[in-house]
């Protein structure tokens, strides 16, 4: 190989190699919540009554300004023909991240009790945030540590955790053929108070993007340069 192509070719390597990074192409997205939206409580003192259906706070009986807890929560995600084609003919797998805060999770060493059964089309897709550790000291919030300490996901705050499942790709297409998939959060009978700030649903699919940085750009810049000036030499 000629010294000049082969300079150009090892640069071009050099980039190439050294900046690349894995990252996931998403081919589909869609993000659903609540009606209404669950939005944070911004009252600092965490009295009890700061569970507001009007906040997107869902609770049983006796523990929100009304009952309003339904046995699940459906959530109907739309795909489009292109949507379905993309998915049909990509290698990739499907993600499903829910947002929640209130009462799920547990502390540590404690029994859980609190989670979502998850569905979707009918596949079990696992218990969503069955391992989720809630943060707060042990006892009752007001008696065992302050009414107002930040801490959480819990009963009484908007502290968030963020879960995600997989869902295997032979599993999402045959849920997404009919242009509809239907995720079901069905909390356990023992969860009081529940948020879902989102829902998402994506289809994503492994790539290599390159990430050039300056540093690279600059060896880049180099190489063309000394390319440039053999080149003319050669003229
Ligand atoms: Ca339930
Ligand atoms: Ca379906
Ligand atoms: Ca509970």
């Amino acid at each position: 190989m000629h010294a000049l192509v082969r300079a150009a070719a090892i640069a071009g390597a050099m980039i190439l190699g050294c900046t690349s990074a894995f990252a996931q192409m998403v081919l589909y997205s869609q993000t659903l919540g609540t009606t209404p939206p669950a939005v944070v409580n911004t009252d600092p003192t965490f009295p009890f009554t700061n569970c507001k259906a009007a906040e997107g706070c869902f609770a049983t009986a006796g523990n929100g300004d009304v009952t309003n807890m339904p046995a699940a929560f459906t959530f109907t995600f739309a795909l489009s023909p292109t949507d379905i084609a993309n998915i049909n003919n990509t290698a990739g797998v499907g993600v499903l991240t829910v947002v929640a805060a209130r009462d799920i999770g547990h502390k540590t060493g404690d029994v859980a009790t609190d989670w979502l059964v998850t569905t979707l089309d009918g596949n079990a897709l696992g218990n969503l945030f069955q391992n989720t550790i809630d943060s707060c000291p042990a006892g009752e919030r007001g008696t065992a540590y302050p009414q107002n300490t930040v801490c959480g996901p819990n009963f009484h705050t908007d502290v968030m955790a963020s879960e995600s499942v997989t869902i295997s790709p032979a599993t999402f297409r045959t849920a997404a053929a009919d242009g509809t998939i239907q995720v079901v959060l069905d909390p356990t009978d023992t969860v009081g108070r529940l948020k879902l700030f989102s829902v998402q649903l994506q289809y994503v699919a492994p790539g290599i993007v390159p990430t050039l940085d300056a540093r690279w750009l600059l060896v880049l810049a180099a190489s063309l340069a000394l390319l440039g000036w053999r080149l003319r030499r050669r003229a």
